[in-house]
């Protein structure tokens, strides 16, 4: 029994089969009814009792020896015959990938910023986390403006004179290239702003902006409605309107809300515009002498124009989506469709 053992444990290491048939018939010979190992297990019956713990231990795993091998070439078998009974063929094209696609809100944020540059602008990024002086005091914030509080605005370090916090808008950048670049100045600042708000449709605690800023001699609010139109016939479309209605901000006067006529129904009043027949884009206005001066430009001299919008908003109008939260949730199947858009 031993030595029969032995032969069929030699026979199963060189045992190779081309064909599922062949690693069939290995199985009849070996574990079939009257298979060589079956024969063997009911030889077992005769093997004297101070034996049988030996040679019960060495046939069950000549047994697993054996179901294991007939597993490998099973499986060895199917992927071959797979491939055609024949060796891969290394040259055929691999399995398709997916290719990812931009984000919406980069689309928008590149052809926002194409078209700024067309107009001459150039693109100046600064630091998510500022201090209160780029913030706010440089843009004329008064001390107890309520922008300033913890309310609106998360701060990375407290009790500190001078705290760190994470930027409300993109105003900062442009105080620092007034602070170091020479006049005149042409530059739109992309960039993450923060503020703690509560979680809408509408809003969300992170968002983009992008702000522009105009600064030189003899800069009028006409070049400010000019620029913005402009702006708004290529991002909307060339037989887009604007119209401005008075605003306030702290760096800016006089202010100015600006809003596109309704690409959907074109003024006739519909769901996405509310029947006003018109969408709001953006806020601008004149640079506030202050905000000047802080930075070291003399304001009898020089004057300029400012602009901010939020990018988020800008591609809600564009593709018409109706919820904020799309934007930040990564659901696939509101990202693919934004495959085809291609980047001017
Ligand atoms: C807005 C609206 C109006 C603005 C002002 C400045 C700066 F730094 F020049 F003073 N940057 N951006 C500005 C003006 C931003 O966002 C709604």
């Amino acid at each position: 029994m031993k030595e029969d053992i032995e032969r069929i444990l030699s026979e199963l290491a060189g045992l190779k089969c081309q064909t599922e048939k062949e690693v069939e018939e290995a199985r009849v010979r070996l574990l079939g009814k009257k298979g060589e190992v079956t024969k063997l297990f009911e030889d077992f019956r005769t093997v004297s009792p101070e034996l049988k713990r030996e040679f019960g231990q060495k046939l069950n795993l000549l047994k697993k020896a054996v179901t294991e091998k007939l597993e490998e070439l099973k499986g060895s078998v199917a992927s071959s015959s797979s491939a055609g009974g024949k060796k891969e063929d290394a040259t055929l094209p691999g399995d398709p990938m997916t290719l990812g696609s931009r984000h919406p809100v980069s689309i928008a944020r590149q052809e926002i910023i194409n078209i700024f540059r067309k107009f001459g602008y150039d693109v100046a990024e600064g630091p998510e986390i500022e201090d209160d002086y780029h913030v706010f005091e440089a843009l004329n914030f008064p001390p107890n403006h309520p922008a300033r509080d913890m309310q609106d605005t998360f701060f990375v370090s407290t009790g500190h004179p001078n705290p760190l916090l994470l930027r409300t808008h993109t105003s900062s950048v442009q105080v620092r290239t007034m602070e170091k670049q020479s006049l005149p100045i042409r530059v739109v600042c992309p960039g993450r702003v923060f503020r703690n708000e509560a979680i809408s449709a509408r809003a969300h605690c992170i968002f983009h902006q992008i702000e522009g800023l105009y600064v030189d001699e003899n800069v009028t609010f006409a070049d400010l409605k000019q620029a913005i139109l402009l702006f708004a016939r290529e991002m909307f479309g060339a037989e887009t309107e604007i119209r401005m209605r008075p605003s306030y901000f702290p760096f800016t006067e006089p202010s100015a809300e600006v809003d596109v006529s309704c690409n959907i129904c074109h003024g006739k009043g519909c769901n996405i515009c509310k029947g006003t027949g018109w969408l709001e884009i953006l806020g601008c206005g004149m640079v506030d002498p202050n905000v000047l001066e802080a930075s070291g430009i003399d304001s009898h001299k020089y004057s300029g124009f400012a602009f901010g919008m939020g990018v988020e908003r800008i591609a809600m109008l564009k593709w018409q989506v109706n919820d904020l939260r799309h934007y930040f949730e990564n659901d696939m199947r509101f990202l693919k469709e934004f495959n085809t858009c291609v980047e001017v």
